[in-house]
């Protein structure tokens, strides 16, 4: 598929995202945010598809944040219903998905931007990267999720001093916060990222799909211990769990299918 503002390119069942509006710091437009859209739906449904990698293009950020020169003529209606939209097409969309994310934040990821890596499976930042919510500089919250996603991640306390002070932070410090997963240099970034798409890859999709969605529902509902028990029990019915314990017995990597 060929985008206007992204670059994407499926290589050994993994399929890299570039945002691509380098000169507005991959600032998120709402073309940005449907092309997304558009791709996320593709990852899910194409086979081929084993976990994404999502970065920025070129050194300087990952993602600014949403588009502020859009935002000028906004009213409420149309705010709260961006908020709405772009929270269900992109940011939960990533979140649900059953191909694993890793944001890959290769500089700044700021409000919209963050909200973005923050709705990644996982966070894999350049050690000069900086991870912020401004929104509050412009007289706004964040609105794509970032209120609870961060408060997830980090605890409310910090989450509640993040968001105020509208602070940027340096990638050691998101790391020793649990903000991203690792910090590495900036040229070992993708590396890292494949690396553990690589070991992912390996495992049994239908396996790591019911892992997402129960560890989602940790969070973000009230019944996730039920949650784990159905897609425990689920994974008795696959190909992939007949071939896992097949495999064991028989001394030799699993092959799965999928099914
Ligand atoms: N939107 C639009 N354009 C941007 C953005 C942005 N978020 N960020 C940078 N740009 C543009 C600049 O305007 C500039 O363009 P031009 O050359 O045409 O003037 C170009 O990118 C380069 O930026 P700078 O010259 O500012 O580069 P600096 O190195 O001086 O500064 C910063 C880099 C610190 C990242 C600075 O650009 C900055 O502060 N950017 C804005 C960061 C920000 O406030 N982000 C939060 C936006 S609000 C948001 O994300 C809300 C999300 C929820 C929305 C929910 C519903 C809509």
């Amino acid at each position: 598929m060929a985008y206007q503002n992204l670059l994407s390119e499926v290589k050994d069942n993994i399929l890299y995202i570039v945002i691509n509006r380098e000169k507005a710091l991959n600032a998120l437009n709402k073309e940005t945010l449907q092309e997304l859209a558009d791709v996320i739906a593709f990852a899910e449904k194409n086979e081929e598809v084993r976990g994404v990698i999502l970065t920025g293009a070129g050194e300087k950020a990952f993602v600014a944040g949403a588009d502020i020169k859009e935002f000028s003529n906004y009213n409420g209606t149309q705010g709260e219903e961006l908020a709405r939209k772009g929270q269900e097409n992109v940011f939960n969309a990533i979140e649900n998905s059953s191909k694993l994310f890793i944001a890959a934040i290769n500089g700044f990821a700021l409000g919209g931007g963050l909200e973005l890596a923050m709705a990644c499976h996982i966070r894999i930042a350049a050690d000069n990267a900086k991870l912020g919510l401004p929104e509050v500089t412009l007289g706004l919250i964040p609105g794509y999720g970032g209120t609870q996603r961060l408060t997830q991640l980090v605890g409310k306390g910090k989450a509640i001093e993040l968001i105020t002070t509208a602070n940027a932070i340096s990638a050691v410090e998101a790391e020793k916060i649990g903000l991203v997963n690792y910090t590495v240099p900036q040229a070992d970034l993708i590396n890292k990222a494949r690396e553990i798409l690589d070991i992912v890859k390996q495992r049994a999709p239908l396996a790591i799909s019911a892992a997402i969605q129960a560890v989602n529902a940790s969070i973000n509902t009230d019944h996730g211990f039920e949650t784990e028990i159905k897609a425990f029990g689920k994974c008795f019915e696959t190909d992939d769990f007949k071939e896992g314990v097949t495999a064991f017995v028989e001394k030799r990597p699993a092959k799965f299918s999928g099914k």
